[in-house]
């Protein structure tokens, strides 16, 4: 295996680390593949089933018992979100399969994948009741096609190959793309243990399922350079078990490429990426940026609200409507908050519509959803809401682009979004959980063919 350019910078950036403690070397690269294609004779499937079996087995208080993983996730860490979530479970997947590689000796066990992008069914052996891989409980069953969480549907959803860093990842404090639209959206699908970060990892599925939301990390990161702030490779994760004892400290620089964890996948995640290059006119070959202005526009908040309407800036609106046609492109980051009570269960949901309808009596432009992200997080402990590190509410990041021109060039008056919260299965639906936040930045580049 020959270590990449990207790797080499990743692993010796600015600062420096404490040490590599028990990252694999590069000899040692496990492949970790699609379960779909394992048969019940392969050794990662067979170790798997042994492994769980055998943690299972163990009293809770050994710290490699099934119980141990249970706590581990459900102690608040901010694993989820923000921006620690990738790095935060890439540990956590490594130390469990050295786990299995020790208990079983299979010391080549690489953890299969559950694709629900390509697969849309949860595997059948999963329901077998008489498998470690079965628990009672769960809401979908095999003939449930989770296609309800595929990022392929929309183009919003889909531009992930492109995404920024933020729009990706998130910032510390607010979740990125892949946690709200990929992960938290199956968590609740699947149901049962999985809709709750206290009991998640009791489900066998859960580490298939980080398994694939590691995959996507590992093919965003590889498809183009892309800077990782500063702040966030020195994030230190830590609270492990392994077969050698509790895991020393491990930064999130150190692990931007899975090489450097001592594994890769089978194959890359399959982004859907749409062509949205316009057809130039007659002549022209590309476009030439002429200005870029930036706006920040942010919700105020009175009383307790439920819900938050921002209105995109009035000039930059105008600037499109004059401009209709090929010369303007938008780009927006934003993130959407919400206090945690009573938000169990409920997606956060942001649109942009156009309230005062059509122009010229055109009827009005649908609405455009710019994020209905499920709430997935850890409930504070009675008594614990107000600890040094406070989390009383989620952000999630959402992004928008050119998806909305066409709202705002075929309506009149102003541009709003407005955040809610609309109730999923269990959910307290007479109490309404807080707002507490609802911002973006704006950017818009005029630009002219050449
Ligand atoms: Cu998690």
């Amino acid at each position: 295996m020959k270590l990449s350019r990207r790797h080499f910078i990743a692993t010796t950036s600015a600062f420096s680390f404490v040490n590599f403690g028990t990252l694999a070397s590069a000899q040692t690269v496990r492949v970790r593949r699609n379960f779909d294609t394992l048969r019940e004779t392969d050794d990662d499937l067979l170790a798997l089933k042994e492994g769980i079996t055998q943690m299972k087995s163990r009293s809770s208080t050994d710290p490699l018992s099934w119980e141990t993983q249970r706590r581990i996730h459900a102690n608040w860490d901010w694993q989820h979100g923000g921006w620690r979530f990738f790095p935060w479970h890439r540990v956590q997947l490594e130390s469990f399969e050295q786990i299995i590689a020790h208990l079983t000796g299979h010391t080549s066990f690489a953890l299969p994948y559950w694709d629900w992008q390509q697969s849309r069914f949860v595997p059948e052996s999963f329901f077998d009741t008489a498998s470690p891989l079965y628990i009672n409980g769960r809401a979908l069953n095999p003939t449930v096609d989770v296609s309800l969480a595929r990022w392929g549907r929309q183009q919003r959803f889909a531009n992930l190959a492109l995404d920024s860093f933020s729009t990706f990842v998130g910032s510390p404090r607010s979740s990125g793309r892949v946690e709200n639209l990929g992960h938290n959206l199956i968590h609740m699908i699947v149901g049962g243990a999985m809709s709750s970060a206290e009991n998640a990892t009791e489900d066998p599925l859960f580490f298939l399922h980080h398994a694939n939301v590691d995959r996507v990390w590992s093919t965003w990161h590889n498809n183009s350079v892309r800077p990782y702030p500063s702040d966030f490779s020195r994030e230190a994760i830590s609270g492990f078990q392994t077969p050698n004892g509790p895991r020393p400290i491990v930064f999130a620089g150190q692990i931007l490429d899975t090489v450097s964890m001592g594994y890769t996948y089978d194959n890359p995640y399959p982004f859907p990426v749409f062509s949205v290059t316009a057809t130039p006119p007659e002549g022209k070959t590309k476009r030439e940026k002429i200005s870029a202005r930036d706006y920040f526009a942010m919700a105020k908040i009175e009383g307790e609200p439920t819900e938050l309407s921002v209105d995109l800036p009035q000039e930059a609106i105008n600037a499109i409507r004059e401009d209709f046609d090929q010369e303007l492109s938008i780009e927006a980051t934003g993130v959407v908050r919400y206090g945690l009570k009573n938000l169990q269960s409920r997606v956060m949901k942001v649109i942009a519509s156009a309230p005062e309808g059509g122009r010229e009596g055109l009827p009005a432009p649908e609405p455009v959803v710019l994020i209905a992200s499920a709430a997935f997080f850890h409930t504070p402990k009675p008594g614990h809401e107000n600890g040094h590190e406070k989390h009383h509410d989620l952000g999630a990041t959402f992004a928008f682009g050119d998806d909305i021109i066409n709202l705002i060039g075929l309506s009149k008056g102003p541009i709003t979004l407005t955040s809610s919260t609309i109730p999923g299965r269990g959910a307290e639906t007479d109490t309404k959980p807080i707002a507490t936040g609802l911002e973006f930045t704006l950017k818009v580049t005029r630009s002219k063919w050449i």
